[in-house]
């Protein structure tokens, strides 16, 4: 992933990665990133983009007036031209027609792209999106007129405006993040503490002290339980809100509770179930998520004593990552949202 440089704006980071990849590379490398594919909503969001690539950045070795991730990086025109673009220059952005043609949509929201949209190019030759060949369905930001050649006059765009371009085109994308990044070295996947993992055997996690707390991070909206005392403080106040505890541990508790930590969304998830704890660990699908051990014990939900604590679980569409409650009146609302889909009761505390 080398990022050239990175930005804020209205509250999202944004980064240019100036590797070569097809769009589906690139897309995996903004995940892999904690990102994605930049989704441009708005008229504004395209004229800050603009602004970031309106200069290509070359010669950083020389400009000390700002602490670029990576000196030795360069960002040319001619090292991101896509062929079937009339051999302009683009870089991906996230979105794509391709599994239902002329229905464009962005890629990590599933959100419509209007084709009415006046970023979509149009010139004196035509207008995008064309779906040249029959085999344009990825989205190009265009970087200068196209064809190429015909500055001042647009054939089909001009920079700033989309074109429909093919997957295969080896080009530099822009990874938009749902938090704001260091400028100066990007996302902070570091900000919070994990015990040394091991892969195949559990360990415990944090020494118990028999209170779980549920801490939130103010940058993502993420949750994470703990029962760490050494994690709580690392990383309260660093990102992360304690919101205090959240139930107890059961003295008698039967069930092992696993933490796994989602490097994708960087976000935790939390299983009582061997059977989803061993499909997470041995399934190549779920490579990304990297088993952290037991986090404490609890009551399995089908035996567990009158008087103990539901934990229900939510999965939250607008980050793809879950949400644990043990609130009746947070429960009540998260019912009421769109966005969350409960996923019923997980497991008991005390
Ligand atoms: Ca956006
Ligand atoms: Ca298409
Ligand atoms: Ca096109």
């Amino acid at each position: 992933m080398p990022f050239i440089r990175y930005w804020n704006h209205n509250g999202h980071g944004y980064g240019l990665d100036v590797s070569n990849m097809t769009w589906g590379q690139a897309r995996d490398s903004a995940v892999n990133a904690g990102g994605y594919l930049a989704e441009i909503n708005d008229a504004s969001e395209n004229e800050f983009i603009k602004t970031i690539l309106v200069d290509p950045l070359s010669g950083l070795a020389e400009d000390f007036s700002f602490n670029y991730p990576d000196r030795s990086l360069s960002f040319l025109y001619s090292n991101t031209v896509a062929p079937d673009g009339g051999g302009a220059a683009y870089v991906w952005i996230g979105g794509t027609d391709a599994g239902n043609e002329g229905n464009w949509t962005w890629d990590n929201s599933k959100t419509p792209i209007s084709t009415s949209r006046a970023e979509w190019g149009s010139g004196i030759l035509g207008s995008e999106p064309d779906n040249n060949n029959g085999t344009q369905h990825h989205l190009g930001f265009g970087l200068e007129d196209w064809p190429a050649g015909r500055y001042g006059d647009p054939g089909f765009g001009e920079f700033g405006q989309w074109n429909d371009i093919n997957e295969s085109n080896l080009l530099h994308s822009i990874v938009e993040f749902d938090f704001l990044v260091d400028e100066s070295s990007g996302p902070d996947q570091d900000s919070i503490s994990t015990a040394s993992v091991n892969t195949t055997t559990p360990v415990n996690i944090g020494f118990v002290e028999g209170k779980i707390y549920r801490l939130r991070n103010s940058l993502t909206g993420r949750f994470l339980f703990s029962s760490n005392k050494f994690e709580i403080d690392t990383i309260t106040g660093n990102g992360w809100i304690n919101e205090g505890i959240s139930y107890s541990e059961p003295s008698e508790g039967d069930k092992a509770l696993h933490r796994f930590l989602d490097e994708r969304q960087n976000s935790f998830f939390y299983t009582s179930n061997e059977a989803e704890k061993n499909l997470i660990i041995n399934d190549p699908s779920f490579s990304h998520y990297r088993y952290e051990g037991i986090a404490f014990n609890v009551f399995d939900s089908l035996t567990a004593p009158s008087g103990s604590i539901p934990v229900v679980r939510y999965f939250d569409l607008s980050t793809n990552s879950h949400l644990y409650s043990t609130s009746e009146l947070e429960q009540s609302i998260l019912d009421q949202s769109s966005v969350y889909i409960n996923e019923g009761v997980a497991w008991h505390g005390a």
